[in-house]
């Protein structure tokens, strides 16, 4: 039975935009503290998708050209309801008094947010832990180290550490507000997290227990975070007698606001460079006052960083090898627009990375340094990192979900080989319900993929998996909770156990046994755990 909501609620803003454009609005008057907080619940709730000045990205823009054309309760009914795209029903999150706030909210101005320098940054950084006062060893006593997972506690704004042999939760840490993602430096000892208010946290993993060792705020709204993982080689500059590696050297965090990637010392966050991101439009040229940073991944046979910017379509090389005399080097590619999230192919030369606004994934190469394809996909592509395998018939591929529809989009990624495959859409998958992640594992026969933002609770409570050997037969669908929504999923070291999270006040970490698909463990009493990374298979970009 078709919701019928998915076509009231369109009608109702194409008709209110109509509407308006006769009638066009003022700005509804609102109190300081009415500002304040509906200013704070749109930081919060809204400036990803639509941006801190409003200009859109993965939603629209909602500039007051466009929001003042529309009367405040049908703003209210499109916030509370949600639509098809892809935005959430705020009615399940926020209370009728603040949708109410926040439509008014979006009917006046947006303020300009202050700057963030490396000033800023200098006072807030701390160092907890100084590195000649850490452990120079791997916690002894056969703990496999390498096989813990961070995992986020989004809501509770903390990092539980566990250990995938034990599953036993061996720390948690405050790590600040809404944890976006952890990322490890190239050797694991270090784990990073970045929050969404542009915390970065330093965790030693070495440590027992694992502990926080530094912290730096590095701007206002931040989504991406990773570190130097090229190890250098003989060529390379000699400092000390040693051939000079960029192990754990070097972090870095994108941030949505202000407009800039930061470079930190790896081991302490100490704040080194700060590069504004600010520019132009790759295809129309237009000024961006806002130039968010996207997914970053570093790259393991140069010295560098692949960095996304949204709004721009832009996606940068940073060379940090002349770091060391304050010398960064940029390559500027023009991909498409509103950049999102990506990962490496499975050789690590090709980075895929979602425009998912414009529906396609861009193809980076990253040794020809160029641009090598736009790969028309599904509504709204959006693969965390992605999954790579070995079709039995296409060769190397690499596959996203979607935001708009329960769908994979499996792309070949041999030119090689199976050049007639490659840079398209090979296979199209059908789930439950519309996704945000997908995994496997090399040592894996199955492709997982969440049904987060699917409509309908049941789906989104609900696991597909695909037989890589015999993807015809089509997935299996496995609910695996009556709380919440399941969210993210992850491998353990050795490859045979999947982690997926129940996203719930009262949540847990469901561990399958990837060769019987059952049910292994359920880790309890997690408050709100998103996204988790095992220590091993993030140093070295396994998915
Ligand atoms: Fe994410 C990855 C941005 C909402 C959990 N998310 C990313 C990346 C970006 C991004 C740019 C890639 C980072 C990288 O690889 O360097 N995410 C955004 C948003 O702008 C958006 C749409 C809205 C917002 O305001 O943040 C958004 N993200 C969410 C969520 O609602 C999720 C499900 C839970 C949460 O934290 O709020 C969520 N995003 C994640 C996770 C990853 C991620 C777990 C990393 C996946 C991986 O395996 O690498």
């Amino acid at each position: 039975m078709v919701n019928r909501n998915l076509i009231i609620l369109p009608l109702l803003a194409a008709l209110f935009l109509f509407a308006g454009k006769v009638f066009a609005g003022d700005a509804p008057p609102m109190s300081e503290e009415e500002f304040s907080k509906a200013k704070q619940i749109y930081f919060d709730r809204c400036a990803g998708c639509h941006g801190t000045l409003r200009k859109g990205a993965t939603g629209p823009s909602l500039t007051t050209d466009k929001t003042q054309a529309i009367p405040v309760q049908a703003l209210e009914t499109l916030l509370s309801e949600g639509t098809p795209g892809g935005m959430p029903p705020w009615k399940n999150i926020l209370s009728k008094q603040d949708i109410t706030l926040v439509a008014k909210y979006l009917q006046n101005e947006p303020p300009q947010p202050p700057q963030w320098g490396l000033e800023d940054m200098r006072k807030s950084w701390k160092v907890y832990v100084p590195v000649e006062k850490r452990p120079v060893n791997p916690p002894n006593g056969g703990t496999n180290w390498q096989n813990f997972f961070g995992v986020i506690l989004r809501n509770a704004g903390k990092v539980a550490i566990i250990d995938g042999d034990t599953k036993k939760i061996v720390t948690t840490l405050d790590t600040g507000y809404a944890v976006h993602i952890l990322r490890t430096s190239a050797t694991g000892r270090y784990m990073y997290s970045i929050g969404r208010d542009g915390k970065a946290t330093l965790i030693d993993l070495w440590a027992s227990p694992p502990n926080i060792v530094a912290e730096i705020k590095t701007g206002f709204d931040a989504r991406s975070i990773d570190t130097s993982k090229f190890a250098g080689s003989d060529h390379m500059d000699k400092h000390d007698g040693d051939s000079f590696n960029y192990l754990d050297r070097y972090a870095i965090v994108g941030d949505y606001w202000p407009s800039h990637y930061v470079i930190m010392k790896g081991d302490t966050l100490e704040p080194l460079k700060v590069v504004s991101t600010l520019g132009y439009t790759y295809d129309t040229n237009e000024y961006l006052p806002e130039a968010r940073v996207a997914a970053i991944v570093a790259s393991h046979s140069k010295p560098e960083w692949v960095v996304n910017i949204k709004e721009a379509g832009v996606v940068l090389l940073v060379d940090y090898s002349k770091l060391e005399n304050g010398t960064i080097t940029e390559t500027r590619i023009d991909a498409e627009r509103f950049l999102h999230d990506g990962g490496w192919d499975s050789t690590k030369r090709y980075f895929m990375v979602a425009a998912n606004m414009r529906n396609k994934v861009a193809v980076i190469d990253t040794v020809e340094r160029k641009l090598v394809a736009l790969v028309d996909t599904g509504n709204k592509p959006h693969p965390g990192r992605g999954a790579n395998w070995d079709d039995p018939k296409y060769g190397p591929v690499w596959a996203t979900t979607h935001l708009g529809e329960g769908k994979i989009s499996v792309i070949g990624t041999d030119p090689i080989r199976h050049s007639r495959y490659s840079w398209r859409v090979v296979r199209e998958l059908q789930t439950a319900g519309n996704g945000l992640f997908v995994k496997t594992h090399p040592k894996s026969n199955n492709i997982w993929a969440d049904n987060t933002l699917s409509k309908d609770l049941k789906d989104a409570q609900t696991i597909t998996v695909f037989d890589k050997n015999n993807i015809d037969a089509g997935p299996t669908n496995i609910k695996l909770t009556d709380k919440g929504k399941i969210v993210h999923l992850e491998y353990n070291k050795a490859g045979d156990e999947v982690w997926i999270s129940v996203w719930d006040n009262d949540g847990e970490i469901i561990v399958i046994d990837d060769k019987t698909r059952q049910i292994k463990n359920r880790i309890k009493g997690l408050v709100t755990p998103t996204g988790k990374f095992n220590v091993y298979n993030t140093m070295l970009d396994i998915y």
